[in-house]
């Protein structure tokens, strides 16, 4: 297969987060990608470096002023101070409900506040570029599906599911699996569907296509009354006016086995075959897998040509894009199991 390694990825290595109130080594690290890579190369995958611009579908993805803000955060923080060149900024406010989120502030961690939804987001010196190589990468993708390949793998990071038009949030900078089916649509694909198998519920993606028909969102993730992101992802949203029906989240409860969790990929791939999708986009978060050190399902590293082989029977092209997975030894492996499969 066709996949996409991003040759900038070590700018991005923040290097701490915070959990529980204490900052901890980052989870999401550039070891995940060069697992992925040395799996691929094992496998005899075409391992190529980006070369399309996703400039005009991040345009259509993400709000200019968002845009405008990450590409210049870096240097608007060392502006400040040359000293912030070695600190992380985090955000430490945020305008919840009844604060206005319609203006910009001045204050730069006031900014960070306004374009996030967490501070588990760390944001260096490289992460502008690294986070456009990946959303290179998936605009690439959708480009070689219109010229006839059937699968395409970005092994990028960091992730993208988690970030909305208007925010970053979960690691995640830009929605990679957006700009992905948002290109496969200018394409010429009249319908489009977007499966996340992330542990975790894709917010972003879901808020971005939410209104929209033409491109079917459908989660299979952790239930968010006790899983990140929380706050969106239950079973009760559906879409909303030409949307309605065209998202379908599908929660499971800390714990859930591999037989339930094949259950619903059932229902999914159901949904899918019903949107009678041009081309699948798959949000491909390995973070379900039993040994992930922040998640809580239990995939088995067979458990992964299985997904890939029922994805291969949808029959439609599909671009791959890495989301989450943290057991990074484990991550090539299991990657590489579903695109193998599927192939
Ligand atoms: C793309 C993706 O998978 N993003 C996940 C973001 C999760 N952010 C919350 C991380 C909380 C870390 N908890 C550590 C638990 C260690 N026992
Ligand atoms: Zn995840």
């Amino acid at each position: 297969m066709i996949t996409f390694f991003g040759n900038l990825h070590e700018g991005h290595a923040p290097a701490s987060e915070f959990y529980r109130g204490e900052l901890v080594p980052c989870f999401e690290k550039p070891a995940r990608a060069h697992y992925v890579q040395a799996q691929l190369a094992l496998q005899g995958h075409d391992v190529r470096t980006p070369a399309a611009d996703s400039r005009a579908v991040l345009a259509r993805i993400h709000t200019p002023r968002y845009l405008q803000f990450l590409e210049t955060a870096w240097q608007q923080w060392v502006a400040l101070d040359t000293a912030n060149a070695a600190v992380q900024p985090f955000p430490s406010v945020w305008p919840v409900r009844g604060l206005r989120s319609d203006v910009e502030p001045v204050n730069f961690i006031a900014k960070l506040g306004l374009y996030s939804m967490d501070n588990g987001t760390p944001l260096v010196e490289g992460t502008w570029r690294v986070v456009k190589q990946a959303a290179d990468a998936a605009a690439h993708a959708a480009q070689l599906l219109g010229q006839g390949e059937r699968g395409v793998f970005c092994a990028t990071r960091p992730p993208g599911h988690h970030a909305g038009a208007d925010f970053m949030g979960g690691y995640c900078f830009l929605n990679n699996a957006a700009v992905a089916a948002q290109a496969l649509r200018d394409g010429g694909c009249e319908r489009v569907a977007i499966l996340d198998v992330d542990f975790h519920h894709g917010n972003g993606t879901q808020e971005i296509f939410y209104d929209r028909a033409d491109v079917l969102f459908v989660s299979l993730h952790g239930d968010p009354l006790t899983e990140y992101p929380f706050y969106l992802g239950h079973a009760d949203e559906r879409g909303h006016g030409a949307g309605e029906g065209f998202n379908l989240n599908l929660p499971m409860p800390a714990g859930t086995p591999a037989d339930r969790w094949f259950a619903a990929l059932e229902v999914a791939c159901e949904r899918i075959v019903r949107h009678r999708a041009d081309a699948l986009v798959v949000s491909l978060g390995l973070d379900t897998f039993e040994g992930d050190p922040i998640s809580k399902f239990k995939l088995s590293t067979a458990d992964y040509s299985r997904l890939g082989e029922r994805l291969k029977r949808l029959g439609l092209p599909a671009v791959f894009i890495l989301e989450g997975g943290y057991a990074a030894a484990e991550l090539g492996v299991n990657a590489v199991n579903v695109i193998d499969a599927f192939e």
